[in-house]
């Protein structure tokens, strides 16, 4: 199910009792973050959150802030119009095993075609709601300044965008990629651009270096939830987010060009920021307070110089806060585990499941289940997950076996400690780490632990005998299970 618009989604969070409007004013320097941070934090993930008058410096905005949209299962699934993340991450599978690719370029490829298939290539179009109202500099003065975009921690180097889709192409083959990187508001109409050496949009912005040329940029604020979603997933370089984002929402995406460049962008989208980035140009950018729960230090980084601002006549701002976990980003972060795992049990068929905790924000800690078959395999899904993409950061990284569920740290932990010997069961590597994690003595170069928390096998140098579980037999738990019900059943006297 598709919305047409970031506003009908959060109607939809208001007719299914997921949504809480505030009506009073509240200042979007610390307050929002306050507010929501207690939300995010409550059981659950809380309630979505409906700022009707956020004020930017002592004076109401012409615009509403929904924060927390995404921040529980049930909501981040309504984002993609499901009940439950379940039935993508089953139709991912299916469309891998229709024809089982051999590889995991072919994989892509296949996915790429077996989402086409499934409509979900996008649509071009000549206009669209998010050209209701367009400001061009030199004409019509709108500034950054008029957004209600959040000063979001006390020692924040100013005020940021939080949740934008950022739009860059390949300048050689024309390829787009839409990445979610912060933007620090400089003034009316400059913000930095946050994308990290190891980035997509890094890589665009390289070749324009090399080119010479100034590189075209749209941010997109707002629109179906289900571009949000995309630009923050995962996706295999070389899947399209657009694509990605017609499939999830079951409804091809209809894209219409920028004012100011070739750059096409989500028709539906409520906020759409024109600019450039000059390549070479950089300045200092942060502090800023990270979904690692730490403030990321001043670093330079490139400048976004904004063209023309388009949205809708009535859009809503979308944010977003980071910061200690858990936050809104963990429920994102679960889906994208739980929709692209068919591509990891692709590569690696032992995986069972693997969860991202939200104390590990991410990159700090992985758990995989497997179904170990020889000794030392655990090893092997290690150094594959450290192979793959962005889980080359992954700091620790735990392997159970297959009767352990990860979604449940606290049963993890139990038998990362009763089923390890420190020496025996760890290994340690070198590979990239996060350019935001500060634990490492050299930036973005850090070692990784892995932990082999399955039980051992003779061949794996343990021969005494490994213990059972102490665990209850099913028939005993059904016949408890209908004598309890029974009691309760029973009239008080
Ligand atoms: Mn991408």
């Amino acid at each position: 199910m598709a919305y047409e618009s970031f506003r009908a989604f959060v109607d939809r969070l208001d007719r299914e009792g997921e949504l809480r409007r505030i009506r009073a004013p509240v200042a979007t320097e610390l307050e929002i973050t306050e507010i929501a941070d207690r939300e995010m934090k409550s059981p659950g993930g809380g309630k979505a959150l409906l700022f009707e008058q956020p004020t930017v410096s002592g004076r109401p905005s012409r615009f509403p802030l929904a924060i927390n949209t995404m921040g529980s299962h049930r909501r981040m699934a309504m984002a993609l119009g499901l009940e439950s993340i379940d039935a993508l991450a089953d139709q991912m599978q299916f469309l891998l095993k229709a024809k089982p690719p051999v590889n995991f370029r072919q994989a892509i490829k296949l996915l790429r075609q077996g989402l086409d298939l499934l409509h979900a290539r996008p649509k071009k179009v000549d206009d669209g709601p998010c050209k209701e109202v367009v400001h061009r500099f030199g004409g019509d003065p709108f500034s950054l300044n008029d957004l209600p975009a959040l000063l979001c921690w006390p020692k924040d180097g100013g005020r940021f965008i939080t949740l934008p889709n950022v739009h860059t192409l390949d300048p050689d083959t024309g390829e787009r990629n839409i990445g979610m990187y912060r933007l620090q508001i400089y003034d009316g109409r400059t913000t930095g651009m946050h994308w990290q050496v190891h980035k997509v949009a890094a890589r665009h912005g390289k070749r324009y270096y090399e080119r010479g040329e100034r590189m075209p940029v749209a941010v997109c604020l707002g629109g179906d939830p289900s571009h949000t979603f995309s630009a923050t997933a995962p996706l295999p370089d070389g899947l399209d987010e657009i694509l990605f984002s017609g499939f999830a929402r079951k409804k091809s995406v209809e894209l219409v060009r920028c004012e100011t460049s070739d750059i096409t962008v989500p028709a539906d989208s409520d906020f759409v920021l024109e600019g450039w980035v000059e390549p070479g140009e950089l300045r200092p950018e942060g502090p800023f307070g990270d979904h690692t729960g730490f403030y990321t230090p001043v670093e330079d980084y490139p400048v976004f110089h904004l063209e023309a601002i388009t949205r809708r006549a009535d859009p809503v701002y979308p944010a977003t806060i980071v910061g200690p976990p858990p936050m809104e980003d963990f429920y994102m972060g679960c889906a994208s585990v739980r929709i692209f795992l068919p591509i990891f049990k692709m590569n690696f068929p032992e995986i069972v499941d693997m969860a991202l905790p939200a104390e590990g924000v991410f990159h700090n800690l992985v758990f995989a289940s497997i179904r170990k078959q020889y000794p030392w395999q655990a090893y092997k899904i290690m150094h594959g997950l450290w192979g793959m993409g962005q889980m080359m950061f992954s700091k620790y990284i735990v392997v159970v076996d297959d009767d352990c569920d990860v979604h449940n740290t606290s049963e993890v932990l139990f038998r990362l400690c009763a089923n390890t010997d420190p020496q025996r069961d760890t290994t340690f590597i070198r590979n990239p780490s996060d350019a935001l994690d500060h634990a490492p003595t050299i930036a973005n170069l850090g070692t990784h632990m892995g932990f082999d928390a399955t039980k051992k096998l003779p061949g794996e140098g343990y021969h005494r005998p490994w213990p059972e579980l102490a665990r209850m037999t099913p028939g005993v738990k059904e016949r408890v299970d209908k004598l309890l019900a029974s009691i309760s059943n029973q009239p008080s006297p």
